[in-house]
């Protein structure tokens, strides 16, 4: 199928049919009474923030474009997410000045860790909607974030927490042969590559 109005992938990628549903493990069910999400680890104050539903739906919303890109080789281009933009949170709970690397954790213990520059990059969002749709419970309502200059495994679904690190560690993929970094246009696909 030509599609001479699609912007370029990244190398190696084309695009999907539909939006696939991809992730290890089960759909977690949402219990909205416990439900929240936690600034945790090196923050500049040295405490641990948790935001529940209702504070997170009072911060500042945006909406950005961006494409998901599995390092299995499908994209899904030019998704409009709407939600509250990672600079937001990392603006409101700062972390130490000596921060550079972030983990991200999902329900189950999924996660994966970022610089901290790439989740301060300014399309990096943790969405709640995704094209004037909320998240269904298989894209990861009630929150996912989203990193559009990154392979997909780099955003969880189902997201409760944001930890600032010390030293650099590897999420859940990260330990198993994929890229610490993961930049889809240097097809940073697996960790000997490192
Ligand atoms: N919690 C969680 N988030 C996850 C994953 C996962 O296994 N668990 N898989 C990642 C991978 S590899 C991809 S490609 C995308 C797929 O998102 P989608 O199912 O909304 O298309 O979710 C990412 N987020
Ligand atoms: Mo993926």
């Amino acid at each position: 199928m030509s599609r001479p109005d699609e912007h370029a992938l990244p190398p190696g990628q084309r695009p999907a049919a539909g939006w696939p549903v991809l992730h290890y493990g089960p759909v977690p069910r949402l219990r909205p009474d416990t439900w929240d999400l936690s600034i945790a680890g090196a923050t500049a104050d040295g405490g641990t923030h948790t935001l529940d539903a209702s504070d997170l739906g009072r911060l500042p919303r945006a909406q950005v474009v961006g494409d998901l890109h599995c390092v299995t080789r499908w994209s899904v281009p030019d998704c409009l997410w709407e939600g509250v933009l990672a600079r937001t949170l990392l603006d409101l709970f700062p972390p130490l000045d000596s921060v550079r690397d972030v983990m991200v954790w999902a329900e189950y213990g999924y996660s994966a860790n970022l610089r901290l520059e790439d989740l301060a990059s300014p399309r990096a969002v943790f969405a709640t909607h995704c094209n004037g749709e909320p998240l269904t419970a298989e894209h990861g309502w009630p929150l996912r974030l989203v990193v559009p200059h990154l392979y997909a495994w780099k955003g969880p679904k189902w997201v409760r927490g944001i930890e600032y690190l010390t030293e650099p560690a590897r999420g859940f993929w990260e330990k198993r042969g994929y890229h610490r970094h993961a930049d889809p246009w240097r097809e940073e696909r697996y960790s000997y590559q490192e």
